[in-house]
C-alpha cells in the first residue's frame, strides 16, 4: 500500500479525497441519526435498514431527505470558519457554533454542551475556554463531540501532522478532547489494495506517542491508554478469521456518546467494510462502512459520520454514493465545503 506525501499526490485526488470526507461525514450522520438506540440491530431490523438503503440508492425514490444532526452542523461551522479565516480563528468557530446552535436548538445536541454555549453567550466570548473546563465539575466533558466534528482541521491541516494534532488539540478544547485517522486515510493511494492490518499499526504508533504512559503506576493499561488499548482491539478483531459478533464490538470498542466508546468503533467500521458483511449486501465499501455503523446500535449518528469520513477521505468521493446523497440534507453545501478547503489547502 503506498504511502504517499499529499504534495506529491495528484490534485484531482486530492479533491476527490476532501470530498469524499466531507460527503462521507454528513451521509453517516443523515442515515445514521434515525437509529439512534442502546442495542445493536435486531436480524429483523438488519433487514429493514438494508431495505431502506436500497430504496434510497433507487434511481427513482425521491423522498425522504434526511435531516443532518449537531455532528454536520458543527463540522459545517468549522469549515466555514477555516475558509473564511484561511487559519484556525478559535472565537470565530466558537461564535459560529452558538450562532448555529441558537438559531438550530433542535438539532440533537449533547446535553451538557448546550451549557457550554449559554455560558459562552452569557461571557460574550470574554473566556472562550473556560465554560468546557468547567464542565463535569471541572473533569471536562468526555463526550464525542469534538472527534464527530474534526474532518476539517484533518484536511486542513493535511500536509502537516504535527500541525494537525496541535489544532485538533486548540479547536477541541472550546468543548472537550481529540483524531488521527482521516489523515492517515488521505495519505494512501485508492488504487491500492488497503492493508489493514499496515493501517491499524501505524495507528497504534501514533497512538503510543500521543497517550502519555506512566510505567509506575499499578494500574489497568487500558485506563492508563485507553485509545492505544482499544486501536490494538481493533487490530486483534481484523486479524481473527472469525470476525466478532456486534455484541463484542460493542464490548470492547463501544458504541456510546463518549469518544473512547466510538473513535475506535468508527475506525473498525471502515477497516472492516473492506471485506463483505453478514447480512449488509453491497459491492461499495463506503457504504457498507456506514451501514454496517448503524447495524451496532448506539450513538449511530457519530459513529456512521466519523467512519463515513474516515472512508470517504480514503476512497474518494467516487464511492459515495449519489444516489444515498441526493438523500442527504444540504449536501451540495457540503459538496462546496469540501471544494472551498481544498482551494484554500491545496491549491493556494
Ligand atoms: N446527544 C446526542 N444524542 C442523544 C439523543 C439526542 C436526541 N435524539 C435528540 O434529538 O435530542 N447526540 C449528540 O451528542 C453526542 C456528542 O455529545 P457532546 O457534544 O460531546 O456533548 P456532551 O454533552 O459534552 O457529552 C455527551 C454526554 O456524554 C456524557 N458525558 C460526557 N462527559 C462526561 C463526564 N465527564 N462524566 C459523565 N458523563 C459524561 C453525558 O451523558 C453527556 O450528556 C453525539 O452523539 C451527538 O450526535
Ligand atoms: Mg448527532
Ligand atoms: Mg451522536
Amino acid at each position: 500500500m503506498s504511502k504517499l506525501s499529499i504534495r506529491r499526490m495528484d490534485l484531482s485526488l486530492i479533491k476527490k479525497k476532501f470530498r469524499g470526507c466531507m460527503l462521507g461525514a454528513l451521509s453517516g450522520d443523515c442515515l445514521g441519526s434515525p437509529y439512534e438506540g442502546d442495542h445493536p440491530l435486531s436480524a429483523g431490523e438488519k433487514i429493514i435498514l438494508q431495505k431502506s438503503f436500497d430504496k434510497l440508492e433507487g434511481v427513482y425514490y425521491k423522498a425522504p431527505v434526511m435531516q443532518y444532526t449537531d455532528d454536520s452542523a458543527m463540522t459545517k461551522c468549522l469549515a466555514e470558519s477555516l475558509i473564511e479565516k484561511k487559519n484556525l480563528d478559535l472565537v470565530d468557530v466558537v461564535k459560529k457554533f452558538v450562532k448555529s446552535y441558537y438559531r438550530e436548538p433542535n438539532r440533537g445536541y449533547g446535553q451538557s454542551v448546550i451549557t457550554v454555549f449559554q455560558k459562552l453567550r452569557a461571557n460574550k466570548f470574554t473566556d472562550i475556554l473556560k465554560p468546557a473546563s468547567e464542565q463535569f465539575n471541572g473533569q471536562g466533558s468526555l463526550g464525542n463531540g469534538g472527534a464527530m466534528r474534526i474532518a476539517p482541521i484533518a484536511l486542513f491541516s493535511c500536509h502537516d501532522y504535527d500541525e494537525m494534532i496541535k489544532m485538533t488539540r486548540d479547536e477541541t478544547s472550546l468543548t472537550h478532547t481529540h483524531t488521527i485517522a482521516i489523515q492517515q486515510s488521505l495519505e494512501l493511494d485508492p488504487e491500492d489494495e488497503l492493508d489493514t492490518s499496515e493501517y491499524i499499526d501505524n495507528l497504534i504508533d501514533k497512538m503510543d506517542e500521543i497517550e502519555v504512559e506512566d510505567e509506575d503506576l499499578n494500574i489497568d493499561k487500558s485506563e492508563l491508554m485507553p485509545y492505544k488499548h482499544q486501536l490494538t482491539c481493533v487490530k486483534k478483531f481484523m486479524e481473527n478469521q472469525n470476525k466478532p459478533t456486534s455484541e463484542t464490538v460493542i464490548n470492547k470498542l463501544g458504541n456510546d456518546v463518549t469518544a473512547v466508546g466510538s473513535v475506535a468503533t468508527a475506525i473498525y467500521c471502515f477497516l472492516r467494510a473492506k471485506y463483505p458483511i453478514d447480512d449488509i449486501h453491497t459491492d461499495n465499501p463506503m457504504r457498507r462502512a456506514i451501514q454496517y455503523a448503524i447495524t451496532l446500535g448506539g450513538d449511530t449518528d457519530t459513529i456512521a459520520s466519523m467512519a463515513g469520513a474516515i472512508a470517504g477521505a480514503f476512497y474518494g468521493d467516487d464511492k459515495m454514493s449519489q444516489e444515498l446523497l441526493r438523500h442527504c440534507e444540504a449536501s451540495a453545501e457540503f459538496d462546496k465545503l469540501a471544494v472551498d478547503l481544498f482551494d484554500i489547502t491545496i491549491k493556494e
